[in-house]
């Protein structure tokens, strides 16, 4: 079954040997209706035409597909799974096939959709094989559907099979023989591997780096796994990698200082046999979906700089990439690196972003003490840009400068408390919520005397010539507002809330991107005095299961139970009780504006819908499933 090495003396044995795997059969899943969609078949074409309208496919070695074996597959899916992804093109699913489809997150099916997973996952299993063989030094895996979303029971985001992860567990498991003992995976599409991830999760034979657009937990799949706390669990600690993106307009200068200071020092550490690439393009300039900017000259570089591990074993799979010129332009470039064609690569124009920068040091703090080499100082003379102007990345919203501080995102506490009390009487009501000191230290504010109190004047919120509303909340001089002003508690966010400008609003007043009504802000408008960012072992629960504001989520709360099996990925923001206050009314919106002087009116209601509270109570928790983020079906 092995092959044989490819033999040194035949001809143009200088050139390397490239592996390129392309078959019209992995065309055949389409839309069933023909609807247009990204992930069309199109895509593969456009690049197959290119390589070979530039003569580089004519330089490779060309293969076809071929089928994966169900055995190989179940190494990462369920029977189940596979039985009905192979089964869902047949007679037997064509009435109720769409159905089946909306069930799952981003995912359609027609009558080629199981022949062409099977063939992905088999292609990537045959390239992958000629590699580690030395059959080939390196190949490129033209297919589809892709693969890293999909999970081990799961399909979603255009993948059915986890093509990648069928692979690297193919070679580990299926065949000693080769002698590939230690895998890399580089996940560079624009969106977060999550299915690859979980499948390695305590796996320390697969280091698995994905660098991905997060924005705050917002961007697809918008699950917080995709951040950079998540970094493996058990023997596979420190064996999972996340770079994640806090915006768009991330380009070929980002990408490489992720790779200069986190991708190489590690890999170079790992020492790989072999790296997989989930060859994602839709970080290229000009992505319909990814909105990030990498040239193709970028990419030929972030390859470059693979080639010199693993002795230049490089297996790329494709992943996403919806724009057909970009997604040809870039393999080409790829196709070319990997042939041994000289590249000169200037400096790219752009520098790194300042948020870049603060990633890859939140990356590196958390990583360092798994790779020691991790440890070392960022060189001080960094270059930088600013973060794209507001006005290109959401329509409407504050250019406030970012006042997060960098030395809690550094990360140095393990532990959190998310509601920090200094007076009694409040702690009184709300100290069901408090964590469990036990696990969680609980810090003393040190900045709980100097609250600056505004004065209640009447704003009105004008952004980008649309007027929103709003009166602040104003001539509230209730002994409670100045009781709760004094003290400052950790406020912790999730989802969308996550995303800084998003939460400002209810600080500030206005309306953010997505948002359905303004939001009128807090009286005390000051800027949060701190942000940190943290996972914790807890149950989020919610304090309604929906709001006209936020639609399904609301107010959320830690469960105080500690359950390791639990995960939540949190985005602390530090301010007032009295913040507190006004934020929570304003998420739930208990109540409008009374019309009449645009006044808010404030009754006296609990902050929290009391059914909620009894349902927690009696329930512990309140399942996450119906209330993710809601996601745009593409
Ligand atoms: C493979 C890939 C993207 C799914 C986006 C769904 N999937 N909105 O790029
Ligand atoms: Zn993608």
């Amino acid at each position: 079954m092995a092959a044989a090495p490819a033999p040194a003396a035949a001809a143009a044995s200088r050139a390397a040997r490239v592996g390129l795997l392309y078959d019209e059969r992995m065309c055949a899943h389409a839309t069933p209706d023909g609807e247009e969609h990204p992930e069309n078949p199109e895509r593969l074409r456009a690049i197959w035409r290119k390589l070979n309208a530039e003569g580089v496919a004519s330089r490779c070695v060309v293969l076809k597909a071929k089928e994966a074996e169900d055995k190989y597959i179940a190494s990462v899916h369920s029977n189940n799974h596979i039985k009905l992804m192979k089964e869902i093109s047949s007679k037997k699913y064509d009435s109720s096939r769409n159905k089946i489809a909306r069930k799952y997150n981003s995912i359609y099916f027609n009558k080629g959709s199981s022949e062409s997973a099977v063939l992905a996952a088999g292609s990537v299993i045959e390239v992958a094989e000629k590699v580690a063989a030395g059959e080939l030094c390196s190949a490129i895996a033209l297919v589809r559907p892709p693969g890293h979303h999909a999970e081990h029971d799961e399909a979603m985001g255009f993948c059915l099979f986890n093509n990648v992860a069928v692979a690297a567990n193919y070679l580990l498991n299926d065949r000693p023989d080769l002698g590939i003992k230690k895998i890399l995976i580089v996940d560079w599409d624009v969106h977060h591997g999550n299915g690859t991830q979980k499948m390695f999760y305590n796996d320390p034979r697969v280091l698995f780096f994905s660098v991905h657009r997060f924005d705050y937990g917002s961007f697809y799949p918008a699950e917080g796994d995709a951040s950079h706390c998540f970094i493996g669990e058990e023997a596979g600690k420190g064996y999972n990698i996340n770079v994640p993106w806090e915006h768009g307009k991330c380009g070929d200068a980002d990408y490489v200082a992720a790779w200069d200071h986190i991708l190489l020092p590690v890999a170079e550490a790992f020492d790989p046999d072999i790296i997989l690439v989930s060859a994602g393009f839709d970080a290229a300039l000009g992505d319909p979906l990814g909105g990030c900017c990498i040239t193709p000259n970028g990419y030929a570089l972030l390859l470059t700089k693979l080639l010199g591990f693993a002795k230049g074993r490089i297996v790329m799979a494709l992943e996403g990439g919806y724009n057909l010129r970009s997604i040809a332009n870039s393999v080409f470039a790829c196709a070319k690196v990997l042939l041994g064609d000289k590249f000169t690569f200037s400096s790219p124009e752009m520098q790194p972003f300042e948020s870049t920068w603060r990633i890859i040091q939140a990356v590196r703090n958390e990583l360092k003490t798994c790779w020691p080499v991790l440890s070392s100082k960022l060189p001080e003379n960094l270059s930088l840009r600013v973060k794209p102007l507001p006005s290109e990345l959401y329509a409407s919203s504050d250019s406030e400068p970012d006042g997060e501080d960098v030395d809690e995102l550094s990360g140095a506490v393990s532990s959190v408390n998310v509601i920090q009390f200094a007076d009694d009487a409040i702690s009184d009501h709300l100290s069901k919520m408090k964590l469990d000191e036990e696990n969680l230290a609980v810090k003393t504010a040190s900045s709980c005397s100097t609250v600056e109190h505004h004065p209640t004047d009447l704003v009105e919120v004008d952004k980008d010539g649309s007027v929103v509303l709003s009166k602040r909340i104003s001539d509230f001089s209730l002994a409670w507002r100045s009781d709760l002003s004094r003290t400052h508690v950790w406020y912790a966010s999730f989802g969308s809330n996550m995303w800084k400008p998003r939460f400002l609003c209810y600080i500030q007043g206005g309306k953010a991107d997505g948002m359905s009504i303004p939001c009128c802000g807090s009286r005390d408008t000051s800027p949060p005095r701190g942000t940190m960012w943290k996972t914790v072992p807890h149950r989020l629960l919610f304090g309604r299961s929906s709001t006209p504001c936020w639609g399904t989520g609301g107010v959320a709360f830690l469960n105080p139970e500690i359950n390791y099996n639990e995960k939540s990925y949190v985005c602390m923001y530090k301010i007032t009780l009295e913040q507190f206050n006004d934020i929570l009314f304003q998420e739930n919106r208990l109540v409008l504006e009374d019309g009449k002087n645009g006044n808010v009116v404030y009754p006296d209601s609990p902050l929290i819908g009391l059914s909620e509270v009894e349902f927690m109570s009696t329930n512990k928790a309140i399942h996450l499933e119906p209330i993710k983020v809601p996601l745009i079906r593409y």
